[in-house]
């Protein structure tokens, strides 16, 4: 319905008041009667029975009304039964088996089947002409409605007054047509343009849409005109549920123009399209809105790409993220050894220097602890390789603790670690080597037992160069091992040839 043009849908709608009008009158036995073929030839044949029958009444001749009903009950098949009844009641004459199928009428009013006429003689009443007629097959519906006289006027009226309302619409309309008005230049130079312009009246109907509207909302200009603009199904940009500002509706209310409004339209037989509406108010000569005029910009393509766009932005930030993540994952991994988790010797070694360079900018004591797991191979060898890597990570742990930081903790061989301790005297040095080798031999510490020997060195025995202090520390762990290992060893004491180390097994 919302795609015919309005004259067409006052066409229509006039048809359908006209139809109305007629059922109307008939109902209100307005309409002369209406008959069909059928039942005018019985009216005509029981009119001239009539006629003859009283005839013979006023001879009170009896048997020519017989031969009068029987004649006409051989030419006419549709006629069951006939007869002549005296005002008494009873038959004088009686084709057929009238008696009986004849059941008396309510009131004066003959039927489709049975017709009856009074006959008078000398004046008075005398008796009255009946003949039933066979009733009429109903089978179809359709047929049995066509037979019905109203309802070909009905449909003849409809048909005929639906093509001349359309006619004459046309013709005299025209002047009134909101279109008409604007020169076919204006409206072809709205034509050709590319945003979408509507024309609304006071109440929001559009008075006017150029190509480019109709276009895009999937409907002709001509079928545009009269239609509520809000009925088109306007979305807001927004989030669902968001409500929706339409801007002539502000220029139609406060008279101001309102502009950069973006509303989304679900446009028949067509994708989803995304406008820029500006909408600006027509103003009469007492300034106030009689009408608005909206421009509606075509986004959907631009809207598109930015939400591409947006996406790929977002996946873009994501990969940076990751690699970001990655790469700190690498740097970790450069940094650490893999099995422990500890510093390895590529980085542990420069921050060893830096923290010497300093110690002797400073002289501020700097120590280093070398440790070594005791009879680590016969692990190895007793438990397999698994438990070896399993007490390796163990120690390392330990170690990590004890010293507070893994960062100066290093894996220096297989089962051979590095300590850093900046800013510790040799005896609190001694004192963490202790810890360490107690802390190794705790119950549970291990599913194997475990014990360590550690040598201690210290930037005050006059080293200059990291190996050498590292060196010093390696020493004194050898002496630990010669002196029967589980035991620490500082090594000024491996100078003086004599063994200070702390037997702790
Ligand atoms: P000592 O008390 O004299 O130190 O005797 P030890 O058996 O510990 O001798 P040594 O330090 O020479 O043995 C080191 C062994 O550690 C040799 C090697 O098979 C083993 N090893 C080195 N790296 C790993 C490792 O990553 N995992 C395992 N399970 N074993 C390792
Ligand atoms: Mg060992
Ligand atoms: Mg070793």
């Amino acid at each position: 319905m919302e795609r015919l043009s309005p004259i067409l849908r006052l066409s229509l709608g006039l048809t359908v008041l006209t139809c109305s009008i007629l059922l109307g009158a008939d109902l209100l036995r307005i309409l002369p009667p209406l008959e069909d073929d059928t039942i005018r030839e019985r009216i005509a044949l029981t009119e001239r029975l009539a006629v003859q029958t009283a005839q013979a009444a006023s001879h009170g001749d009896v048997e020519t009304m017989r031969a009068l009903l029987e004649l006409a009950s051989r030419n006419e098949k549709e006629l069951r039964s006939a007869g002549v009844r005296s005002t008494d009641g009873s038959l004088l004459v009686q084709i057929g088996d009238h008696r009986r199928l004849w059941t008396p009428l309510e009131g004066d009013r003959s039927t489709e089947t049975q017709m009856r006429v009074p006959i008078f003689r000398e004046g008075q009443p005398w008796a009255q002409l009946e003949l039933l007629f066979a009733e009429r097959p109903t089978a179809n519906v359709l047929a049995a409605l066509w037979r019905r006289p109203l309802v070909r006027l009905v449909i003849a009226v409809g048909g005929l007054g639906f093509v001349a309302y359309v006619f004459y619409l046309r013709r005299n309309l025209r002047h009134l047509d909101p279109s008409a008005v604007i020169p076919a230049r204006v409206q072809s130079a709205l034509d050709v343009m590319s945003e979408g312009v509507i024309l609304l009246d006071a109440q929001e109907r559009i008075v006017l849409a150029n190509a480019a509207f109709a276009n895009r909302v999937g409907a002709t200009a001509a079928s545009l005109l009269g239609t509520e603009v809000a009925s088109l199904g306007w979305r807001s940009n927004g989030p669902p549920g968001t409500p929706i500002e339409m801007p002539w509706r502000k220029a139609l209310r406060e008279a101001v123009s309102a502009s950069g409004a973006t509303l989304r339209l679900a446009a028949r037989d067509a994708d989803e399209r995304i406008f820029v509406v500006n909408s600006s108010p027509v103003l009469d000569g007492w300034g106030r809105p009689k009408g608005a005029i909206a421009t509606f910009d075509d986004a959907t393509e631009l809207e598109r790409k930015t939400t591409a766009l947006e996406r790929v932005l977002t996946e873009l930030e994501k990969s940076r993220d990751e690699i970001r993540l990655q790469n700190e994952e690498l740097q970790i991994l450069a940094r650490r050894d893999p099995l422990t988790g500890v510093a390895n010797r590529r980085s542990f070694v420069p921050r060893f220097e830096s923290l010497l360079v300093e110690s002797l900018r400073t002289g501020r004591e700097l120590c280093c602890v070398m440790v070594d797991i005791d009879h680590f191979k016969r692990v190895n060898d007793e438990h397999g390789h698994a438990m070896g890597d399993e007490v390796i990570k163990r120690v390392a742990q330990a170690l990590g603790s004890e010293v507070g930081s893994s960062e100066d903790v290093c894996r220096y061989g297989g089962e051979e670690f590095c300590i850093a301790l900046p800013d510790t005297g040799v005896e609190q040095a001694l004192r963490v080597a202790e810890r360490i080798n107690k802390a190794v031999q705790l119950p549970g510490f291990a599913r194997v037992p475990v014990a360590v020997s550690a040598g201690v060195s210290s930037s005050r025995f006059g080293a200059r160069q990291l190996a050498e202090l590292i060196g010093q520390a390696d020493e004194a762990l050898y002496r630990s091992k010669q002196n029967g290992r589980n035991c620490v060893t500082c090594w000024n004491e491996t100078r003086r040839g004599d063994s200070a180390g702390v037997a702790t097994g």
